[in-house]
């Protein structure tokens, strides 16, 4: 279309979202609220009073749709159509309008947005359309916190390529490490009906700036595995369909013995010429249905999953293999890091499962497709509370990279405890590798600004499900906008954040922002408190990992030990006594983490075996700050309640009640964690509470 000339978008305003606007639960942070302040109103009412729209795009009407349905419900009106040259609100692509200079959109970048105020109207642009809709959603979110017209200026690019969310949904309908009901896109081995739902959830993902979408668990089963056939294909093409409407691609997980388990092909070994051929028709048969799709998810060698190393093949072998496949029709294969051997045996000191990532994919640096992206996990565990970051981040160099971070709650209370994550997210995209001398953070090393990768993002597991709330405990939406929130921008503050989410979530009350945000902000440092102390991880009952129980994993083969004692406890994992893990750190890290003087406290029982009687640099003996920080932690938990009761009559009585129920729940079982944790290191070391409280 010729620069300047207008479309204008004929749209359905009659209910265009059913659900959303009817309960504040269900509708997160876009519930769209009247517009308080009347002057505020006023000059928003004088301002918007149309909307001119430049280029045309199944996306660009989505951005349409939503910039209608929120000033509508924020201003009481929905602003009619504005003809070029009058005021009003200018959306769509930056070529096609032609009161935007060349300068006005210098820096902007492809997934990038403008809103620039200017000549009496504003307008919201990007270079592509969906540049265009994360505009429309942000320029929503000022209006949302009554931001004056003349402060309208943000110009942002999105820091990472790939955006993505990680569903762990299985085909029967249930998530694995789900605490929010049952999966929205499965039910009984078929796909749901109601795609409303699924729609809801593109709106939500789209919002906060999430561009890919993995549609079933990195644990493919039997129907699965049958995903990306002709049986399944039709139904994943539809859900395709409405992620495309929000600029959200879709992916999915396979099955590395897809072939063997399809009956097609007696082996599955990469290096076999019909394997890859294989992979190369589902690939052609997957295109014909869904023209851009993303790509595989792969979990291979790992946890009893399928993979390279049944046919004495490395991980590059494998993931090569289907990267070629993939790559005629512009896909990329995700392959996960987290590949370790969980048939160790409990009494072997050396082997470290914290080093199997590290060990598996460093030498495999340089070997892979340019199509093929490594996703690691945070840390070289399993998404404890507290953990060191995985050191392939600064390690690998010549391979793309994605951080993998777990939104869904299963080892920080399940969506029961108040854990909000951003902070600790915070710690692990600002980790400074030293890679490439100071500065050279993780945050840096995945927007591909250290190393000259072709794709590189991050992903979340993302914690939502069926019920009314999306994510079963209220306050954990906030998770998932904290983490599409840093997708997009991880320099922007947690306080910033957490201010922004109460404020569009339940009110900009000062009382109210300042009560809940200093819940959140504080929340994973508590439950830390009354949980495994100082990176030490794990004490979870088995299988389910929810409540205490210190030995739990300890005589097990999972890799996951705490080697508690009568004389202290934990893992020497330095390099002259221990497993060697701290030395695959750069120096930097590697010396401050193998020295017990120097290794960050909140990491000192990850990285050594430390006496009780040993003094931390408060002063404290180890086994004292045991006893005070989980007493600490169930008065904090207390102080929460308290500090939610005194919100009654400011916010709705639904989220209240329900808040407050979550609350009990947490207190009990902090209770249950505290008195678990002290009675266990009292019987173990004999050592009493230099403050007398009971302890059993
Ligand atoms: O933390 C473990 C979980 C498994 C999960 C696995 C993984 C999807 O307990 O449920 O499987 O990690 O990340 O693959």
């Amino acid at each position: 279309m010729k620069k300047g000339a207008v479309t204008f978008i004929v749209m359905n305003t009659a209910m265009i979202y059913p659900k959303f606007g009817e309960n504040p639960s269900y509708d997160c942070w876009l519930a769209y609220r009247r517009v308080e302040n009347p002057e505020v109103l006023k000059e928003y009412t004088d301002t918007f009073s149309g909307i001119s729209v430049h280029g045309e795009s199944v996306v660009l009407e989505t951005a349409l749709k939503e910039l209608r349905y929120g000033l509508s419900k924020m201003l009481g009106t929905v602003p009619g159509t504005a003809g070029d040259g009058e005021s009003g609100i200018v959306l769509g692509l930056c070529s096609e309008i032609d009161i935007l200079s060349e300068d006005d959109v210098s820096g902007i970048e492809d997934e990038g947005y403008i809103i620039r105020n200017k000549k009496g109207r504003v307008i919201i642009s990007g270079r592509t359309d969906k540049g265009v809709l994360y505009g429309v959603f942000s320029f929503l979110r000022l209006i949302q916190l009554e931001t004056p017209v003349k402060e309208m200026n943000v110009a942002k690019n999105p820091a990472n390529r790939y955006r993505m969310v990680n569903q762990w949904d299985n085909m029967d309908g249930t998530i694995e490490r789900g605490y929010a009901g049952k999966s929205i896109f499965y039910r009984d081995n078929t796909f749901t009906e109601d795609k409303q739902r699924v729609r809801d959830y593109a709106r939500l993902l789209a919002s906060v700036g999430i561009n890919g979408i993995v549609l079933n668990n990195v644990n493919v089963h039997y129907h699965e595995t049958r995903l990306i056939t002709k049986q399944y294909l039709p139904e994943v093409a539809k859900i395709a369909d409405i992620f495309r409407e929000y600029g959200i691609t879709v992916f999915l997980s396979i099955n590395f013995a897809g072939p063997v388990e399809l009956g097609d092909l007696p082996t599955a070994d990469p290096l076999d010429e019909r394997v890859q051929k294989w992979w190369y028709d589902r690939a052609e048969e997957i295109y014909s249905f869904i023209p851009d799709f993303g790509g595989f998810l792969v979990k291979a060698d790992s946890e009893f999953r399928p993979g390279p190393f049944t046919y004495g093949r490395n991980h590059a072998e494998g993931a090569n293999m289907l990267a070629s496949a993939l790559k005629p029709f512009g896909g990329v294969v995700i392959w996960r890091c987290f590949v370790y051997n969980c048939r160790q045996d409990w009494r072997d000191r050396k082997t470290d499962r914290a080093n199997a990532a590290y060990d598996n994919f460093m030498p495999l640096d340089g070997q892979f497709m340019d199509n093929v992206i490594l996703q690691i996990k945070n840390g070289p565990m399993d998404f404890q509370v507290r953990e060191p970051v995985l050191p392939l981040f600064g390690g690998l160099k010549e391979t793309n990279q994605m951080l993998e971070l777990q939104i869904t709650q299963e080892y920080t209370g399940q969506q029961k405890h108040i854990c909000y994550l951003v902070p600790q997210w915070k710690e692990v995209l600002d980790f400074d590798t030293y890679s490439e001398g100071k500065g050279s953070t993780v945050k840096r090393i995945i927007a591909g600004k250290l190393y000259p990768q072709k794709h590189g993002g991050i992903a979340g597991v993302s914690n939502i499900g069926s019920d009314l709330n999306w994510t079963g405990h209220v306050l954990a939406q906030a998770n998932l906008y904290g983490y599409g929130c840093l997708a997009f921008d991880p320099d922007k503050s947690a306080e910033e954040i957490t201010e922004e989410w109460v404020r569009l979530t339940f009110s900009s009350h000062p009382y109210v922002v300042k009560t809940i945000s200093d819940i959140l902000l504080k929340s994973w440092r508590t439950y830390e408190n009354y949980t495994s102390p100082l990176g030490i991880g794990w004490m979870v009952n088995p299988d389910h990992h929810y409540g205490p129980n210190v030995d739990g994993y300890e005589y097990s083969h999972w890799g996951t030990y705490h080697r508690a004692d009568c004389f202290g406890i934990g893992v020497d994992r330095t390099v002259e006594k221990g497993t060697g893990y701290a030395g695959r750190y750069h120096k930097e890290n590697a010396d401050l983490y193998n020295n017990m003087e120097t290794c960050p406290e909140e990491l000192l029982l990850f990285f050594h075996y430390v006496p009780y009687n040993y003094r931390l640099k408060s002063g404290k003996t180890l086994i004292q700050h045991i006893y005070d920080t989980h007493f600490e932690g169930v008065e904090q938990v207390e102080k929460f309640k308290e500090q939610w009761l005194s919100l009654r009559n400011l916010i709705d009585a639904d989220r209240f009640e329900h808040v407050l129920e979550r609350l009990e729940i947490q207190l009990r079982d902090a209770i249950e964690w505290r008195d678990v944790v002290n009675s266990y290191f009292y019987r173990k070391s004999g050592i009493p509470d230099e403050k007398g409280r009971t302890i059993y």
